[in-house]
């Protein structure tokens, strides 16, 4: 498909971080998952594992085990707060989201090689106004997007490491969801698989505060 005629609220912007950035993201990355280790994420009631692992920086996480999916200031296994936003994660969220208030989490999807993520909407947030920004790196992912309800036409971007993408507006509650890894497409991660950071806005800002 053409990634040029993207729905109203959908920018794309292919290798927007330079191999040097992604190196520089990439280590804040591996410093947060040292203070913040990395969990298995679980779905409401079932308890099923997903096949990605997470974890968090910035004032808020998101985590989902048995009894849900929720925002929390804290690591679910460690109860520490979540390590900062990186600087970079952060310049990216003030060039691109065109939103006047800073982005309060920012979850950090850990793909193995056979990790997927079926197709979801991300409604967790109080705030849908504010955009969410993602950024890949890593091996090449294959995204699929449809629209705002489950079962209608769908079409895929392939995500490579550098690439930027932000679901504003008429995109923010869009299902969408990672089919799979294009392995061996990126040299960026040594082990292999893809990260992906999102950056967002969980609570509703408040006039003359951030
Ligand atoms: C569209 N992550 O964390 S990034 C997620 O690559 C998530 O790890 C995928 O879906 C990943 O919830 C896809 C692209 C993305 C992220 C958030 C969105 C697309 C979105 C929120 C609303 C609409
Ligand atoms: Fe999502």
């Amino acid at each position: 498909m053409s990634v040029t005629d993207l729905p109203p609220g959908l920018s794309y912007y292919s290798g927007y971080l330079d191999r040097t950035a992604q190196e520089e993201l990439i280590g804040d990355v591996r410093q947060i998952i040292q203070a913040a280790p990395l969990f298995t994420p679980r779905m409401p009631r079932t308890g099923k594992p997903f096949s990605v692992r997470m974890t968090n920086c910035g004032t808020l996480g998101w985590v989902s085990d048995v009894n849900g999916y929720r925002y929390q200031p804290v690591h679910p296994a460690t109860a520490a707060p979540w390590p900062p936003i990186p600087e970079l994660a952060h310049r990216a969220w003030k060039e691109l989201s065109g939103y006047p208030h800073p982005p309060e989490a920012c979850l950090v999807n850990v793909y193995d090689p056979k990790a997927r993520m079926g197709l979801h909407q991300d409604r967790d947030e109080d705030d849908f106004d504010a955009p969410v920004v993602s950024l890949s790196l890593g091996d090449t992912g294959l995204f699929r997007f449809g629209g705002t309800t489950r079962g209608g036409a769908t079409r895929s971007i392939r995500l490579q490491s550098g690439d930027a993408l932000v679901f504003g507006g008429p995109s923010r509650l869009l299902f969408h969801g990672i089919d799979r890894l294009l392995p061996g497409t990126s040299s960026l991660l040594p082990e292999g698989g893809r990260i992906n950071l999102t950056l967002r806005r969980v609570t509703k800002a408040v006039e003359s505060q951030d």
